[in-house]
């Protein structure tokens, strides 16, 4: 399949994922607007019609929490309810939170990283190189930014108390890589209580349930689900009691990167000053964060169990955090760079192409067909070509981009893909891949010629 045929492919699977307004991530397994998934989505759709894009964003703005709290899930109620497990009717007693917004019986309780703002200045980026739409993306942009800059708060304030520049997460849905051996030893920590009876009904989507977490993985997350729904979503009761609590190097990056976003939406807004001081210094110490999570023997950050007092080590995608949050150390580039490129990342010479697996191939927990256990990822592998041309490093990027685009020929658009046999994995036709596709194919790529 060549460019054009990728385009009009992908086109194509977000216009039949489109439920009016909103793109749920996958046609059967996710039948549901995922927070990071919409981000991501918008950035694709950008290159098709830059409202409905700014759409995107701007429905599941609409379901933010008071406290500012952006919602993993927004459900759709004509979903059937053997579709997707937890569903609404699993959360709905933690939206009874004095936090939960009206109509929260739609959302859960948890969050996903901050790409969104990310999305919305692509979104006008998009608009001002076609010359086309800029007025309704201004208007959309003056309403997001207060939305988005509440999100931002909450992140740096209920998820950081100790104001370390990192994020704390309750769940491991919450890093939105949740199998990934990142959370191993943290997840083995935690003792599974009384949980209730519940179906896998991802399994019944998927030719091979090795393609998904196991049942050990799935009782803790579950569990997981009941404090957090105990606690009514109180990050001040979770932080006192969840058994599971840890700081995410990945999220926090994907933060760094968000604010910078959200300062130059600041100033197209005109936001109070007091703001972007805000901003800025949430840049700041999000970078100090990173800097202190960084394991000089591995080459890599790792996130960080409070619970334990201890780091997670594994060696995944996520150490890559300085990589993505960009960072001026140039040695410390240097060495993210040389490791990215070593066996135990894109130089394995097994790999079906050099493309980053989500976990190391040389890690005790990578396992090649389960999730975010070593498949890789084209919604990563843009996530990595956009913080390759963010830091300098062009030729590196194209690379990448062009194998990333080569394994997404197959016109499948899997949502992960075997690293050693390029094998499509877990859903076909997943909107985020489709949406990566079309940025990278997009004939102008004002995100490139911008960061
Ligand atoms: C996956 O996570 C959900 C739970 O949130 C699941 O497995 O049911 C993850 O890959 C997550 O990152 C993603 O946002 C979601 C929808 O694509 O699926």
């Amino acid at each position: 399949m060549g460019p054009e045929d990728i385009i009009a492919r992908a086109a194509e699977v977000l216009r039949e994922n489109d439920m009016g307004g909103w793109t749920r991530a996958s046609p059967t397994l996710y039948p549901h607007q995922w927070s990071w998934d919409s981000a991501f989505i918008a950035i694709g759709l950008a290159q098709l019609d830059t409202a409905r894009a700014a759409g995107e964003l701007g429905t599941l703005l609409e379901y933010q929490w008071k406290n500012g709290k952006i919602p993993h899930i927004v459900f759709n109620p004509k979903a059937p309810p053997e579709s997707y497990f937890p569903g609404p009717e699993h959360w709905a007693s933690a939206t009874d939170s004095p936090d939960a917004p009206p109509g929260s019986s739609l959302t859960s309780g948890l969050c996903q990283p901050p790409v969104h703002a990310i999305a919305a200045r692509h979104i006008l980026r998009v608009a001002k190189a076609r010359g086309d739409g800029i007025a309704g993306i201004r208007e959309f942009l003056s309403e997001a930014y207060p939305r988005l800059f509440a999100w931002h708060r909450y992140l740096a304030t209920a998820r950081d108390p100790e104001g370390s520049g990192l994020v704390t997460i309750y769940h491991p849905w919450e890093s939105g890589t949740d199998n990934s051996p990142r959370w191993t030893s943290a997840l083995d920590r935690v003792e599974v209580g009384e949980i209730p009876d519940y179906e896998r009904l991802d399994l019944g989507h998927v030719p091979d349930p090795a393609e998904r977490p196991t049942g050990y993985e799935y009782d803790r997350f579950i569990w997981l689900v009941e404090i957090i729904k105990n606690a009514r979503c109180d990050d001040a009761v979770l932080q006192r009691a969840s058994p599971f609590l840890a700081k995410d190097v990945l999220t926090s990056a994907i933060l760094v990167r968000a604010n910078e976003a959200l300062l130059e939406v600041a100033e197209v807004v005109g936001a109070p000053e007091e703001d972007r001081t805000n901003i800025r210094a949430w840049i700041e110490r999000g970078r100090e964060g990173l800097d202190e999570r960084w394991d000089p023997q591995l080459g890599l950050c790792l996130d960080y169990d409070l619970r334990a007092g201890e780091p997670l080590a594994a060696h995944t995608i996520a150490g890559f955090a300085p990589l993505i949050a960009g960072t001026g150390n140039v040695e410390r580039l240097e060495t993210l760079l040389r490791v990215l490129e070593s066996h135990a990342f894109t130089g394995n010479p097994d790999l079906y192409k050099p493309l980053p697996p989500s976990t190391s191939p040389d890690d005790v927990g990578f396992s090649p067909r389960s999730y975010w256990r070593g498949p890789v990822w084209p919604v990563m592998n843009w996530l990595f070509w956009w913080s390759l041309v963010s830091s300098g490093e062009r030729k590196r990027a194209d690379r990448l981009k062009d194998c990333a685009l080569a394994q997404l020929s197959d016109g499948l658009f899997g949502e992960y893909y075997e690293p050693f046999t390029g094998e499509a994995l877990g859903s076909n036709d997943q909107s985020w891949t489709a949406a990566v596709a079309l940025d990278w194919l997009a004939d102008e790529a004002p995100e490139e010629k911008a960061v």
